[in-house]
């Protein structure tokens, strides 16, 4: 039996409760209520809420500029594996009071990378059967994990993409250790985001090739967990730059394409990141669609970045109205197969109080509430799919129909469009849709 800490992290914070809208306490949720039911299912289920351990408990605040400023009190030890377990309690502690069912980690999240692949590899042992007592004891479960290829200088020039064969066969040790830990903790799914799978240059870069071993990887790692009976989903996470220039997993449809070429489509699904799609220049809605209509709409990592600038700056989310556009997409792809909301998202440097962890978690969560209500009702109470379903009325039948069913040939188009004559314009009423969607939210 293994001792779990008991010191307390987050003192003076209770239990975060449901309160409702008219609520004047900032350490409440107004929107998400766990038990409501909204379409068929409770909000808890809906979402399955995930806090990421990276940005929340092994981020300090750091970036170009200055040092790190939330100075915590779980990150004193100097010993590495007490430093971790001192983690593990601050974060299933924060897990707990948040009310939420889901953590999220990297492997050098949970305990900092050894000297040699064996000391990772009985660190990582250590800290992963305390988490699981945690675990046990507290209910909280593991909605995914990953392995950081990204951070140690090892891979600068990528990981299973790195031209060197060495450095792809040590990023594969790597993973091994993550995919274990994943499933000794009963990890529902497991992550692959690119890290530095991509290139600076094109001039140094065989892409074709790198591509293909990074088909090859991916082919290996889900063969070895599948033998070992892990049952979850893989999961790619599209992002299209940063760290490097040009990252491969742009974005959902070229990670679709990428995963039938390789003939993967049937193990891995996707993780959406919403800074991530406005990396790409889509929409968060847009990113969610096109995996939904492969059958790829794994799950989310929650977030925002900013429209002033270009980076992955992982603000908590806040916008209701773009979120609400993302619910009705979620709705009605029937939720998220196998995956829920992580929020891979960060306080902002200067928020240095120990409640601000909180605060940004509840406000997170009550935007996607309200979004899920507002695109509930958008589609039970307004005309919003009588609407959009009538632009497409000319497919329902006669030609239109014929067309849909393969029936009609590129002459038998033209034939008709010469005895139509001149068509007259069909408003695509856009405003009135934005006008629907103000309406509910
Ligand atoms: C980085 C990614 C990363 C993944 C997990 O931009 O969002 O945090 O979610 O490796
Ligand atoms: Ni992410
Ligand atoms: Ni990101």
């Amino acid at each position: 039996m293994i001792t779990l800490g008991n010191k307390e992290y987050f003192k003076g914070i209770n239990q975060i409760k449901f309160e409702g809208s008219t609520s004047k306490n900032p350490l409440a949720f107004k929107f998400y209520n766990p038990d409501q039911l909204v379409a068929g299912k409770n909000m808890r289920e809906h979402f399955k809420f995930s806090v990421a351990y990276w940005h929340s408990f092994c981020g300090q605040g750091a970036d170009p500029f200055g040092a790190g400023t939330q100075n915590f009190e779980w990150d004193q030890a100097t010993d590495p594996l007490q430093a971790a377990k001192d983690k593990a309690d601050a974060a299933f502690e924060f897990i707990t009071k948040m009310g939420f069912e889901y953590y999220c980690f990297h492997d050098f999240d949970l305990v900092a990378e050894g000297a040699s692949i064996q000391e990772s590899e009985d660190r990582l042992k250590e800290i992963v059967a305390y988490l699981k007592q945690k675990q046990a004891t507290s209910g909280v479960k593991l909605l995914w994990g990953t392995s950081n290829c990204f951070s140690n200088p090892r891979y600068m020039n990528g990981a299973a993409t790195n031209p060197d064969f060495n450095v792809l066969a040590r990023a594969a040790a790597q993973v091994k250790c993550a995919l274990d830990a994943t499933m000794e903790l009963n990890g529902e799914n497991y992550v692959f985001w690119g890290g530095r799978e991509g290139y600076m240059s094109l001039l140094n870069t065989d892409m074709g090739r790198e591509l293909d071993h990074m088909g090859q990887f991916l082919k290996s790692a889900k063969d070895y967990a599948r033998k070992q009976g892990f049952k979850g989903n893989f999961f790619i996470e599209p992002k299209p730059m940063e760290p490097t220039k040009h990252q491969y997993d742009f974005d959902a449809a070229t990670v679709i394409g990428f995963l039938n070429k390789h003939d993967l489509q049937n193990d891995f699904k996707l993780n959406l990141e919403v800074n991530h799609a406005t990396l790409a220049n889509h929409t968060m809605q847009h990113e969610m669609d096109v995996a939904a209509q492969a059958g790829m709409l794994g799950s989310i990592d929650a977030n925002r970045g900013d429209y002033q600038n270009g980076w992955d700056t992982d603000q908590f989310p806040n916008n209701v109205l773009e979120t609400t556009e993302a619910m009705l997409v979620f709705l009605k792809a029937g939720g998220l197969q196998g995956g829920g909301i992580n929020f891979d998202a960060k306080i902002r440097r200067n928020s240095t109080d120990m409640e601000d962890l909180f605060l940004a978690h509840i406000g997170g969560a009550d935007t996607f509430a309200r979004a899920l209500l507002a695109a509930d009702r958008i589609i039970n109470e307004s005309d919003y799919r009588l609407l959009r379903n009538k632009r497409y009325s000319s497919f329902d039948s006669g030609n239109g129909k014929a067309f849909e069913n393969g029936q009609l040939s590129f002459e038998d188009l033209y034939d008709i469009a010469h005895k139509n004559g001149e068509l007259a314009t069909t408003s695509g009423k856009q405003e009135l849709f934005e006008n629907i969607l103000g309406q509910f939210v």
